[in-house]
């Protein structure tokens, strides 16, 4: 979960973004230029470990890998206890899975984009062999932070134990020195700082399932406008740019609309080499007119699935609502 609104969080919740700016409000519409402004945001495809954000519950824990082990118990033929090196030296895997927190707001920061290194889940579950009482598999962080999934997404989902994030050691802050990464479900799921995975033999119910917190925690279709920034003036041709996200189920589609969300029309997506990861888009926009322009963003992912403009807050499975934004267009008449 995250602590409060950004900014430009609250410009967007606030609702002015999608209003029609009447035009003879010369007056409003320099104040909106001098004292809403924001800069375009610059918005690498993978996200450096350090631009990562960065949330949980409690502090950082401190993991001593020389006494860590990973144990794989409960409903199992065959538990595991494996110690840093053992993992080290098992077949591993790399994918690139965009992680976001539950608790974003609509164009919020709480989104990054890594490649992680491991080993897949499922290896490890069918050497301890799940016994077939077995419903979900709990996964246990050191700081006494749990969350589950069941056991049959565990086994079939792509979901990665990993010890690298984009070629180096995984940060401590990011769960070092083993951190589940699973494709398409809320941070919530992606427990860091593992020690215990348990499989039992019930609905298993995690720290913020407890709370009244989803326990599905499916990724709903997000998209971001990161240029230009809302309030700014363009003059002529700008490119606008942005990200979209589709969780499990990638983009297939990315549109804006300048009049309120009559009339769409279709943004370029750059193609990304994983179908787990976000995408960037981008438009090249002449405005045909000077004036204000209510610009929003709207995604569909590969099921043909799009956002929908119901605004709902985070609590209890994920925010949603367009994201738009407020751009001044001039024409661009000196040669
Ligand atoms: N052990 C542990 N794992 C955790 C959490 C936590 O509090 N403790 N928070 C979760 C939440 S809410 C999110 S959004 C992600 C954030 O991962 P990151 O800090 O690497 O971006 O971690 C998840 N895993
Ligand atoms: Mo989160």
């Amino acid at each position: 979960m995250s602590p409060g609104i950004d900014r430009r969080g609250f410009i967007k919740s606030a609702g002015i973004g999608l209003l029609a700016l009447p035009g003879p409000a010369q007056a409003a519409n320099l104040l909106m230029k001098r004292f809403l402004a924001l800069p375009a945001r610059h918005t690498p495809f993978i996200t450096p470990n350090e631009q990562f954000y960065n949330v949980q519950y409690a502090g950082h824990q401190k993991v001593d890998v020389a006494t860590w082990t990973l144990e794989i118990t409960g409903r199992v033929r065959r538990p595991l206890r494996l110690r840093y090196e053992d993992l080290l030296k098992r077949p591993a895997v790399e994918r690139m899975v965009t992680l976001t927190c539950i608790d974003n707001v609509v164009a919020g920061e709480l989104i990054s984009n890594a490649v992680w290194k491991g080993v897949n889940l499922n290896d490890l579950l069918e050497e301890a062999q799940p016994l077939p009482s077995a419903v979900d598999v709990a996964m246990h962080g050191a700081d006494a932070y749990s969350d589950g999934i069941p056991l049959d997404r565990a086994l079939h989902y792509d979901v990665l134990l990993a010890y690298q994030m984009n070629g180096e050691t995984l940060p401590q802050r990011n769960g070092f020195p083993l951190r589940a990464v699973v494709p398409g479900l809320y941070g919530i799921k992606n427990v860091k700082w593992l020690q215990k995975i348990e499989v039992v033999a019930y609905d298993y119910q995690g720290y913020w399932q407890q709370k009244g917190w989803t326990d599905d925690a499916a990724i709903k279709v997000t998209s971001r406008i990161d240029a230009p920034g809302p309030y700014n003036t363009l003059k002529g041709e700008t490119v606008l740019k942005g990200i979209a996200f589709g969780g499990y189920n990638g983009i297939r589609a990315v549109e804006l609309s300048f009049d309120g969300g009559r009339r769409w029309t279709p943004a370029r997506i750059e193609p990304a080499p994983s179908r787990y990861s976000w995408v960037k888009w981008n438009y090249a926009w002449k405005p045909s007119a000077e004036g204000a322009y209510p610009v929003a963003v709207r995604a569909t992912n590969k099921l043909g699935e799009s956002q929908t403009d119901f605004v709902a807050r985070a609590f209890p499975d994920g925010t949603s609502g367009l994201h738009s934004i407020v751009a001044f267009a001039e024409m661009a008449t000196q040669p």
